[in-house]
Parts: structure tokens; C-alpha cells; sequence
């Protein structure tokens, strides 16, 4: 069946082939790498044809604004990311930044006038995939991840985010937080795809955001002794990926113990060879749960472990309980006819500019098998549609 294609469907098919693997279908698109550069071209290029003012801030996020925010601001942002996972969906950030930019045209081709500016967000660093720090361009932004610690983060190769931002042509002494461009947000909407089944269970198509649960990140460093693979006897070994080993069912263990959620998606090994017992091994834990007393016992769990085995447990990043403003929510989902209001176990830069006192909401579109962080990610084109429709008549709502 031939369907008229829209502005959605062109902008969707500009993104498709960037960062994308060939084989597994999944999308590679980290911070400060060509991938990204082609994703903020391609930005500057949707805001260039729309005539929208172009702002790069001091933590490397893109804005594009339609009207003055200095004049007649604060205004009405809407946007997301562009980054990914590794191997990540196609539509985790990308369709919040497609939809904005296509409900800003809805919204004009109306005839729409707003009282006050309405800008499309690009945040950049989301997924924290190759820096580790997830939310990195909106915690700069709002002071959240201070700058000195940012530029000094290190990817797998050593490469600092201070290299690799000059590497792309940003000023690593520029980044830092910018309260100019945080003073230019009124309210802050993030469109994105549902990571979960909520609303497939609900057979609606959008949802309202009512807070995301507290997550957080840890380091766990378990050291051993290099050794020969062959000629080590057992009992003379002391070999981390034993404890590795311990620390991944524990996490599992903890986490069912505490209701919460726990994953060692990460590791790193060294020297890394087939026949050498390991000198050292870094895992990543991801714990997350309804509420923060839940994730913090997983992790009480795993820290004894850890220094039981010699290791050291670094927090590398934690967000408690965001809820978003009661009222807000509330009244996108009676506009919305009366949409669901669920929570979300995803982080958002949603989640940080509502953290910093920016009043902010989402909109989640319907995933039909909720499955996200992974090529298999979808969303009905149909639904995707009706997610612009949302949020047109959200911006017309808040920028009336
Ligand atoms: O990890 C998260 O929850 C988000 O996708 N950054
Ligand atoms: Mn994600
Ligand atoms: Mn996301």
C-alpha cells in the first residue's frame, strides 16, 4: 500500500544508515566520533531548512530555535538524543528528534503562532557508551558531571573526551555548564520510544511520562596475577575472572533478593589473551529499582564481595527517583485523551533538565515488544505518527 510519504519519513530514512552495522543491524553512535559528526550535520541541516537559529552549547548540545529565547524566552523545547549503545535500536533518541522536528512543521503548517519560542533539542553523550557517563551533554549542561572530570574521561582505547572532542572540532575548554542556555528552557518535553511493554499491554499508542526510577552505574576493579594459561598449577593461581565470576551471579542473586534490577553488560580483561590467567578485570554493574533503597542493597551485597575478593566498587554515575511534575503530566495526559501515565526504568536527559528545576515531561510511544538496547527495537510507523500528533498538540498546548 502506497502511503504519502511525510517529512517524518524523510527524515527518518536520512538517519537510517548512519552508525548502522551491516550485520547485526544495530547502530554504533558514540560521542565525538564521525558518526556523531554526521548526526549533528544532519541536525544543522533540519534546523538550516526550517530557518530555525542554530546554538551549540558549552556541553556540545544543539539547539534549534524558532524565535528569540533571549527576547521572548523562556521558551518550549522538545527534542532528545541522537546517540546510541553499542548495537543499540534505531529509534532510542532518534525518534524524539525526528518527531520534534516534524510537530514543529505540523504546528506551523497550522498556522500555528506561538507566544513564545519553541527550539528542537539535540543532547549530546546520552548513552554515555564510549565515556561511560550517561547523560553526559545534559549534566554538563545543568553542573551535574562537572567539566574537569568530563574532559578527563577515558574511552577503551585511553583517548580522553578532551582528545576526541577536539579531534571532531569542539573546544574541550569551552565545555562546561551553561546556565545562559539552561535560562532559555521553559519547559522541556522528551518524546521517546517506550522501553518496555506498558503500553502494548494498554493497547494505546502514547503515554505520558510520570517519573523515571533510580539507576546508577558502578565500577568494579577485581585483581589477579598474570600467569601462564598451561603451566600454572590450580592451586598456585589467583585468577579475577573467578571473581568476575562471582560478581555477575551475585549481581543476579542481589538484585532478585531486592526486587530491583542488576546487569554486567560491560567487561574488560586483561592482557585479554586466550592463554594468560588475567592480571585484571573490569566489570560494569547497571542496578536499578522502584526506589533507591532497593538498588543501594544490591549494591551493599556487591561491595562486600568485591573487597572480599581484593577489588575495589566505584560509583561512576547515579540518578535517584525523578518524577516529573505532577500537574504537567496530568494535564498532557487529560490533551492526550486521557493517556496512560507510566514511570520508566530508562534514564532521559528528560530525567537531568527535571533534576536541575526545569519543568519537564515525556511522551513514550508504543513498542510492541518493548524491547530496546538492541537492533530488534521497533515502533509502528502508524504509532510513530500518532507520537508527532502528541506532541504537536502538546507544543500548541504550551506555547499557546
Ligand atoms: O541507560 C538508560 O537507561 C538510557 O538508555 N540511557
Ligand atoms: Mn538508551
Ligand atoms: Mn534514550
Amino acid at each position: 500500500m502506497n502511503v504519502a510519504l511525510l517529512p517524518w519519513d524523510r527524515m527518518w530514512g536520512d538517519l537510517a544508515p548512519v552508525g548502522r552495522d551491516a550485520r547485526s543491524g544495530g547502530y554504533r553512535r558514540s560521542a565525538w566520533t564521525s558518526e556523531d559528526a554526521t548526526l549533528r550535520e544532519w541536525f544543522a541541516g533540519e534546523a538550516a531548512a526550517r530557518g530555525l537559529d542554530l546554538v551549540t552549547d558549552r556541553a556540545g548540545n544543539q539547539w534549534a530555535w524558532w524565535g528569540d529565547p533571549d527576547a521572548d524566552g523562556p521558551g518550549l523545547v522538545l527534542g532528545s538524543h541522537l546517540d546510541s549503545v553499542p548495537d543499540g535500536g534505531a529509534f532510542d533518541g532518534p525518534l524524539g528528534v525526528v518527531s520534534a522536528f516534524a510537530a514543529l512543521d505540523a504546528v506551523r503548517d497550522r498556522g500555528f503562532t506561538p507566544s513564545r519560542p519553541i527550539a528542537v533539542a539535540h543532547f549530546c553523550d546520552e548513552e554515555g557508551a564510549r565515556f561511560g557517563i550517561a547523560c553526559a551533554g545534559s549534566r554538563i549542561l545543568t553542573g551535574a558531571l562537572d567539566a574537569v572530570r568530563a574532559r578527563g574521561l577515558t574511552d577503551a582505547d585511553g583517548i580522553t573526551m578532551a582528545e576526541a572532542m577536539t579531534r571532531a572540532g569542539h573546544d574541550p575548554a569551552h565545555l562546561g555548564t551553561d546556565a545562559e542556555t539552561l535560562r532559555r528552557v521553559g519547559t522541556f518535553v522528551e518524546l521517546h520510544v517506550e522501553q518496555g511493554r506498558g503500553l502494548a499491554d494498554l493497547d494505546r499508542a502514547v503515554a505520558v511520562g510520570s517519573a523515571i526510577r533510580p539507576h546508577g552505574r558502578w565500577r568494579v576493579d577485581l585483581p589477579g596475577e598474570a600467569n601462564h594459561a598451561g603451566t600454572t598449577l590450580l592451586a598456585d593461581r589467583d585468577d579475577p575472572m573467578l571473581a568476575f565470576a562471582s560478581l555477575v551471579l551475585a549481581a543476579r542473586e542481589a538484585a532478585e533478593k531486592h526486587d530491583a534490577v542488576a546487569t554486567c553488560g560491560k567487561v574488560r580483561v586483561e592482557p585479554n589473551g586466550v592463554n594468560a590467567i588475567p592480571s585484571l578485570v573490569t566489570g560494569w554493574v547497571d542496578a536499578r529499582g522502584d526506589d533507591e533503597a532497593r538498588v543501594r542493597a544490591v549494591i551493599a551485597d556487591l561491595t562486600s564481595l568485591v573487597e572480599d575478593r581484593r577489588g575495589t566498587l566505584t560509583e561512576e554515575s547515579w540518578t535517584g527517583i525523578t518524577p516529573f511534575p505532577t500537574d504537567l503530566a496530568g494535564r498532557l495526559s487529560a490533551l492526550l485523551d486521557d493517556a496512560p501515565v507510566l514511570a520508566t526504568g530508562a534514564g532521559h536527559d528528560a530525567g537531568i533538565l527535571s533534576a536541575a528545576g526545569v519543568p519537564t515531561a515525556m511522551l513514550f510511544v508504543r513498542n510492541p515488544t518493548g524491547v530496546s538496547h538492541s537492533p530488534a527495537e521497533f515502533a509502528e510507523r502508524d504509532d510513530c505518527l500518532a507520537g508527532v500528533a502528541a506532541l504537536a498538540t502538546v507544543a500548541e498546548e504550551l506555547a499557546r
